[in-house]
C-alpha cells in the first residue's frame, strides 16, 4: 500500500486539482492509465481462471448461517477465483497475483496460536482445539481495501469473543495485538523491507469483543486457501482490509496500544483505528468510492460505488466510536 497507487495506478484527483486545463490533462492521463490497467485486468482474469484452484480441492468447512446482526449481507459474493486470486499478503510478494502463486510454500499444519499477556488463562492453542472451540458460522462480509477495491466473501469462523472470554482478560487489558507468521523459509516476501516483519495488527478490547470480529478458518465452505491467511486469520468488516491479519501465530493482551505494522511503516497514512471512512481521505487518494470486484464483470471499468461509513456496518459498530474525532483517530 505504501509503494502502490490504488487500483493499478490511478490516483484520484482531489477537487482542488481540477481546473479546466488540469481537468483535461488528468482525463487524458486517466484514459492512458485505465487502458493499461484494463489490459492488465483482462490478463489477470484469464490467469485467475486457469491458475487459482477451484473450490472442492480443499477440506470442507461448512458453517451454519450466522444470526449475528450484520453477519450476512445479501450482496452477491465474489467469484472464488477473485477472492483467492486477487490478494494482499506481502509475505508472498507485492503483486495481487503473488499470494496465489507463491503461498504454496506456507505450511498451515501443524499450527499453534500462543495466547499471552494480561489474561488469567494464557496458553497455546493448536489448530484442532481452535476449530472445536465454538460452532462455525458462515459470515458474508464486505471487505474494503484501503486501495479502493472491495469484495463480498462468505467466511467460516466464529466471533473472536468466544476465544477471548475463555482466556479471561484482566481489567488492565485494553488492547489485543495480533502477530502473524514471519518465516523466511515459507515466505519469500520477507526479503523485502517494505514492512518490519512480522506483520502486526491490533484492536481495542471492545472492538476485539464485538460479535462481528471474526476469527476465520475458512471461506466458501472450505478451509482457507494459503493466500487468504491459512489456517487462521481475522476479518474485521468495518475496518480497512489491512486490519485483518493473516496466518496469526500470537494473540497478546496489552495495556498499551499495539504498534501495528502499517502504522509503523507510514504513520501519516495508516492510523491505529483505520475504520472505513469515506470522509477521511488517504493522504494520497480519496476514500469516497470503491470498485466492487465481482460486479459488472469486476474489471477496472466497473462503475465505482460510494463507500459507506464503517463499510456499511455503522448500525452495529457506530456506538464504539461515539464522541471520538474520527479525523484525528483515523
Ligand atoms: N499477514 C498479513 N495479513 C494481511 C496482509 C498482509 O500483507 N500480511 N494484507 C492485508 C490487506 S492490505 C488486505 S486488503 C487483506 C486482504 O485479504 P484477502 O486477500 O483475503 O482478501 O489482508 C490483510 N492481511
Ligand atoms: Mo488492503
Amino acid at each position: 500500500m505504501l509503494i502502490r497507487t490504488p487500483d493499478n495506478g490511478f490516483v484520484h484527483p482531489t477537487s482542488s486539482d481540477i481546473t479546466p486545463r488540469s481537468a483535461y490533462l488528468q482525463r487524458r492521463q486517466w484514459l492512458l492509465a485505465a487502458a493499461a490497467a484494463g489490459a492488465t485486468w483482462a490478463a489477470r482474469d484469464a490467469w485467475a481462471q486457469n491458475t487459482v484452484p477451484r473450490p472442492g480441492k480443499l477440506a470442507p468447512l461448512p458453517g451454519k448461517p450466522s444470526t449475528v446482526p450484520g453477519g450476512t449481507t445479501v450482496e452477491k459474493p465474489a467469484r472464488y477465483e477473485d477472492a483467492a486470486g486477487y490478494n494482499n499478503f506481502y509475505e508472498f510478494g507485492l503483486d495481487k497475483e503473488d499470494p496465489a502463486r507463491y503461498a504454496k510454500t506456507l505450511k498451515p499444519q501443524p499450527w499453534t496460536v500462543q495466547v499471552e499477556g494480561l489474561v488469567n488463562k494464557p496458553g497455546r492453542f493448536d489448530l484442532e482445539a481452535l476449530l472445536k472451540l465454538a460452532p462455525m458460522e458462515e459470515r458474508i462480509y464486505r471487505l474494503r481495501c484501503v486501495e479502493g477495491w472491495s469484495m463480498v466473501i462468505p467466511w467460516e469462523g466464529y466471533s473472536l469473543a468466544e476465544l477471548i472470554k475463555r482466556v479471561e482478560p484482566q481489567g488492565s487489558a485494553k488492547y489485543v495485538e495480533f502477530v502473524t507468521l514471519a518465516d523466511d523459509k515459507q515466505m519469500p516476501g520477507l526479503r523485502s523491507n517494505v514492512l518490519n516483519w512480522p506483520y502486526v495488527e491490533g484492536l481495542r478490547m471492545d472492538e476485539a469483543l464485538h460479535p462481528l470480529t471474526l476469527l476465520t478458518f475458512g471461506m466458501y465452505g472450505e478451509v482457507l486457501p494459503n493466500q487468504n491467511g491459512a489456517p487462521v486469520r481475522l476479518v474485521v468488516p468495518w475496518k480497512y482490509g489491512f486490519k485483518s491479519g493473516k496466518s496469526i501465530v500470537k494473540i497478546r493482551f496489552t495495556e498499551q496500544q499495539p504498534k501495528t505494522a502499517w502504522n509503523v511503516a507510514a504513520p501519516q497514512e495508516y492510523g491505529f483505528y483505520s475504520n472505513v471512512n469515506p470522509q477521511v481521505s488517504h493522504p494520497r487518494w480519496s476514500q469516497a468510492t470503491e470498485r466492487r470486484i465481482g460486479e459488472d464483470g469486476g474489471g477496472l471499468f466497473a462503475k465505482r460505488r460510494q463507500t459507506l461509513m464503517f463499510n456499511g456496518y455503522e448500525a452495529q459498530v457506530g456506538q464504539l466510536y461515539a464522541g471520538m474525532d474520527l479525523k484525528k483517530f483515523y
